[in-house]
């Protein structure tokens, strides 16, 4: 395409990657080893005979719930510091240097790992090993954590975890003389996993708890499977400032009226949603209709190692189907960078 160099060069954000959604069956099955982590045998399901054989099941995922059943599967190799160090600094590392990545905001699910005996700090700890890597290697990148709340497990489970986030005093700068904008380990919080017949009022409580501790950047996951009404839900009862999919927004007119004037980010990941069967084909994921009634949206990759590709694939995709202009990408890039977290000293290099 002639506006690949220039969608290569394009500086990017992200904001809607897992971090235990870039971890690739070739690492899945090294750590399996390495942690003497059984993986379930090939017997029980085929899939896990080889790498390729892994990669041709996580093409063919028939829904978000079959999709996460391989995702959980995943998390149980991670067990050491070292793992989420790797982990975070393939991700930062590749990305910044294939995609011109600059800004990533990046989500994880602490439940999991909590349940399995794997602390927050371990994983904290890890990723900020990773960055503090690749920026010393010379690399211009700045990143963010984001724990998610899960909606497959009770809500109580929520609560557990956000006191051992509140007490474990993420979400406070390492040196409170130095307080500002992105200096804290932890910088919001985030709501994912199952969406059908989870609706977001149930997570009201943990929301209003989070606000009061002075967590001010909230998202959630909204309209991938869900309907409009559980974007609504979510900006009404969560009073999240972002949306993660939010494909949903395209069947309700009010509702897109209000992602406009309220300037809400919504996360599109076009390509996870093909490939979980959200969307048919890249061509019904809304990007146009967001467009043209001015909804500000970013292009994300989700869970890179399960959906076939990272972020400069997802936008080489959607300009294959889209063929945006290059004053629309330039929008595109703009309002990614008005809708992240990182403050705005930062927003202004990245300008
Ligand atoms: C997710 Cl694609 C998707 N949807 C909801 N929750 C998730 N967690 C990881 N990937
Ligand atoms: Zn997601």
């Amino acid at each position: 395409h002639p506006l690949h160099p220039f969608l290569v060069s394009l500086p990017k954000t992200e904001h809607h990657m897992h971090l235990e959604g870039s971890l690739s069956p070739e690492l899945l099955f090294r750590l399996s080893a390495k942690n003497n982590i059984p993986l379930p045998s090939p017997e029980t399901d085929p899939a896990f005979s080889s790498v390729e054989s892994l990669y041709e099941r996580y093409s063919s995922f028939t829904s978000l719930d079959d999709f996460l059943h391989y995702y959980y599967i995943g998390f149980t190799v991670l067990v050491h510091e070292s793992d989420f160090e790797e982990l975070a600094y393939a991700y930062l590392s590749t990305q910044s240097r294939e995609a011109n990545l600059r800004h990533a905001e990046v989500f994880f699910d602490p439940q999991v790992h909590i349940a399995r005996g794997i602390s927050i700090e371990t994983i904290v700890s890890g990723w900020e090993s990773a960055l503090q890597k690749v920026q010393k290697e010379g690399v211009d990148i700045s990143a963010q954590l984001i724990p998610c709340f899960l909606r497959h497990l009770d809500v109580k489970d929520s609560e557990r975890c956000l006191s051992l986030l509140l007490s474990g005093g993420f979400f406070k700068p390492p040196n409170p003389a130095e307080e500002k904008p992105s200096s804290r380990r932890l910088e919001g919080i985030g709501l994912c996993s199952t969406e059908l017949d989870k609706p977001p009022s149930t997570w009201a409580h943990i929301f209003t708890t989070a606000k009061q501790a002075g967590i001010t950047n909230t998202t959630a996951h909204a309209g991938e499977e869900g309907p409009a009404e559980y974007i609504t839900a979510a900006l009404d009862d969560l009073h999240v400032t972002r949306i993660d999919h939010g494909v949903s927004a395209a069947d309700d007119e009010n509702l897109m009226d209000r992602l406009a004037k309220e300037q809400v980010l919504v996360t599109v990941c076009p390509v996870s949603n093909v490939r979980l069967r959200v969307k048919q084909k890249l061509e019904q994921v809304p990007l146009r209709r967001f467009m043209e009634k001015g909804v500000r949206f970013s292009l994300n990759s989700d869970d890179p190692a399960y959906f076939g590709g990272y972020l400069q694939s997802v936008y080489c995709a959607v300009q294959e189907v889209f063929g945006f202009t290059v004053a629309q990408w330039a929008v595109i890039a703009r309002n990614g960078v008005e809708g992240s977290w990182c403050g705005e000293e930062r927003k202004r290099v990245l300008m």
